[in-house]
């Protein structure tokens, strides 16, 4: 059963103004799109794994035959990671956490500006591409980061919200100013997704 890409769960333009319509439709359409296609391309030539979760590709990359584990540790990285990406914002998005996610943040971080001020650094501080983590672990809460498609589920752990700082995902609008994406990628963040898959 080959990987699909999910559709985007809103309109290109949802996000406006914080992501601009062009940029989610070729990271959408165009990167995810390549990612999955990739992905497919590289298990063709192991069926034995196409039946695996993604999940289970990730965690056990070991597994994948060494001529195409390069391919599938990017790929079905990219994959998972912007499946989740899309999902942890919406037009709606923004403000705080509420419940036992907001308790979690507070217990681990003092108080939410503090985790946004980290957060943001993790994101900022992170060398060319990659992504920045809010990882469950345990109870706690932890921020990590990743390079290119890497993702914390290569190492069985559980992040909960993710950014995106490749350039493709905000250079149109914000040519280098990556700290100025991630200060407008707060008003977008799904915080109620984010509490659900922390409880999940
Ligand atoms: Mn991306």
């Amino acid at each position: 059963m080959a990987f699909t890409l999910p559709p985007l769960p809103y309109d290109f333009a949802a996000l406006e103004p914080s992501i601009d319509a062009r940029t989610m439709e070729i990271h959408h359409d165009k990167h995810h799109g390549g990612y999955v296609k990739n992905l497919n391309a590289a298990l063709e030539k192991a069926p034995e794994l196409q039946s695996r979760s993604l999940d289970d590709l990730l965690q056990h990359l070991d597994a994948v035959p060494e001529s195409i584990r390069t391919a599938v540790r990017n790929n079905a990285g990219g994959h998972w990671n912007h499946s989740m990406f899309w999902e942890i914002m919406s037009p709606k998005g923004g403000g705080e956490p509420t419940g036992k996610l907001a308790d979690a943040i507070k217990a681990s971080f003092g108080d939410f500006a503090t985790f946004k001020t980290q957060f943001a650094d993790a994101a900022g501080k992170r060398f060319g591409s990659g992504w920045a983590w809010l990882v469950k672990d345990g109870s706690k809460l932890t921020i990590t980061s990743t390079p290119n498609q890497d993702t914390p589920v290569m190492e069985k752990k559980h992040p909960i919200l993710g950014v995106d700082v490749w350039e493709h995902a905000y250079y149109l609008k914000y040519q280098n100013l990556r700290p100025a994406y991630v200060e407008a990628w707060w008003n977008v963040v799904n915080w109620p997704e984010v509490g659900r898959r922390f409880e999940a």
